[in-house]
């Protein structure tokens, strides 16, 4: 088989490039390791920047979460004795979208299937060839045959775990991280939100968050130590962490109700430096992580698609090279102030095991600045909505 732009993973990055190429007349197959189903059970992210809306739009997938989608134009950040609200509408001029990741992947799949579009599911031991070369090719096991596909490019939307990133040689290719040392219970109910917004609350118990999905289903989460299982936490147990955590006002009001889904994720900041290596294109989770406490996972991963796209639209339809030859240091440059956002919202709004009394007055005089400053609440909204591509 022979396709211009070879796709690793069926994640929100892999389908969405493949959808935006397809409406350009620009071939490719993504090829992705689980099943559909299970790719579609995976409950993530949910707070969408408004030029992720737009290239959700521009790909054809909007209806629905137009439709959907709930906008918010602020966040409340609180602790014990007050709340913060950020006006994202009044210090930007912008608002964010709430729509899970799990439905903007359903809609993509369902657009894939409209147009035609090749997504091969329960492709095994893909790999890829070549890289450096001018002819790259892949190869996977489909039903216990090998296949091969040749391709002009290779885009590595398989995420932190996938086989991309780690066909880049160690000699080329350079690692950042930090660990954090707890991680996020989440539990989705079929409740309503706890608020009108999203609350982030930080607490002598560790930080809390109220988030949504729809107008009857919410999403929360608790900071837990990394030793915690998920099995420790009863439905019981989780909703009243939750509640000495949150302010009063959303702790009375809070309905609460049966899990239907609960998970323990790690926290992590990582990057890997270049996202291209030869053919080869890093995109999303494949190149960097964030800690969830600034919501940008998914907004990284289509800004990542968006410079990837124009850079290939540009090769193919004007014969350019500059939109590929530059993708790594444009999307490096967005990726790692999107780092800075999420690594100073996870500073300000967890305890740290070893933060000691020193640690926790900088966190409280942080919140208090915040308070008081319409300049700090105007950089934290700005980062929260998105920086432009
Ligand atoms: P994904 O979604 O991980 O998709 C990668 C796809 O590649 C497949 N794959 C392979 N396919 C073929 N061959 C291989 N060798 C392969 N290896 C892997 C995988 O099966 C998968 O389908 O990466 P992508 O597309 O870059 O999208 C990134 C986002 O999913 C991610 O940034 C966010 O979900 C991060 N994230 C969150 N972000 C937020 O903004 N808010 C959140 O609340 C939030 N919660 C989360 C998250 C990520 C989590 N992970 C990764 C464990 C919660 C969790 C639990
Ligand atoms: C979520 O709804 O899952 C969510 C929202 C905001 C975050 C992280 C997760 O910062």
């Amino acid at each position: 088989m022979r396709t211009q732009v070879a796709i690793i993973g069926g994640g929100p990055s892999g389908l969405l490039l493949s959808q935006l190429l397809h409406r350009k007349g620009i071939d490719s197959v993504v090829l992705e390791r689980q099943t559909r189903d299970y790719v579609l059970s995976r409950i993530r992210a949910g707070v969408l920047e408004w030029g992720m809306v737009e290239l959700l739009r521009e790909a054809g997938v909007g209806q629905r979460m137009d439709a959907e989608g709930i906008i918010h134009e602020g966040t409340l950040l609180a602790a014990q004795n007050r709340t913060i609200r950020i006006d994202f509408r009044k210090l930007t001029g912008k608002a964010v979208m709430i729509y899970g990741q799990t439905e903007i992947t359903h809609d993509l799949y369902d657009a894939r299937d409209a147009m035609g579009g090749v997504v091969i599911h329960e492709a095994e031991g893909v790999t890829p060839h070549g890289l450096d070369s001018d002819a790259p090719h892949v190869t996977y096991v489909k039903d216990g045959t090998e296949h091969r596909i040749d391709c002009d490019f290779v885009a590595g939307c398989d995420g932190f775990h996938g086989v991309s990133r780690k066909s880049i040689p160690s000699s080329v290719l350079k690692e950042f991280e930090r660990v954090y040392p707890f991680g996020w219970l989440g539990v989705l109910s079929e409740t309503p939100p706890a608020d009108d917004e999203l609350i982030y609350a930080i607490h002598e118990r560790g930080f809390a968050l109220c988030s949504m999905r729809r107008a009857d289903l919410s999403r929360h989460y608790v900071q837990v130590p990394l030793t915690d299982r998920v099995e420790d936490w009863s439905d019981d147990a989780f909703w009243a962490e939750l509640k000495r955590r949150i302010p009063e006002h959303a702790a009375q009001r809070l309905v609460t109700g049966p899990s239907i889904e609960k998970s323990i994720a790690p926290l992590r900041s990582f990057v890997a430096e270049p996202m291209r290596w030869g053919r080869l294109f890093l995109v999303g989770d494949a190149a960097h992580i964030v800690p969830p406490t600034g919501a940008k996972g998914l907004n990284l991963a289509a800004s990542d698609v968006h410079y990837l796209y124009n850079g290939l639209l540009a090769h193919y339809q004007d014969g350019t090279p500059e939109g590929l030859d530059d993708y790594s240091r444009k999307a490096l440059l967005r990726v790692w102030k999107a780092e800075r956002f999420s690594w100073s919202m996870t500073n300000m709004m967890h305890r740290f095991p070893d933060q000691g009394d020193f640690g926790q007055r900088m966190q409280e005089s942080e919140l208090d600045y915040l308070e008081h400053s319409t300049a700090a609440q105007t950089a934290l909204a700005e980062n929260y909505v998105g920086l432009p591509y």
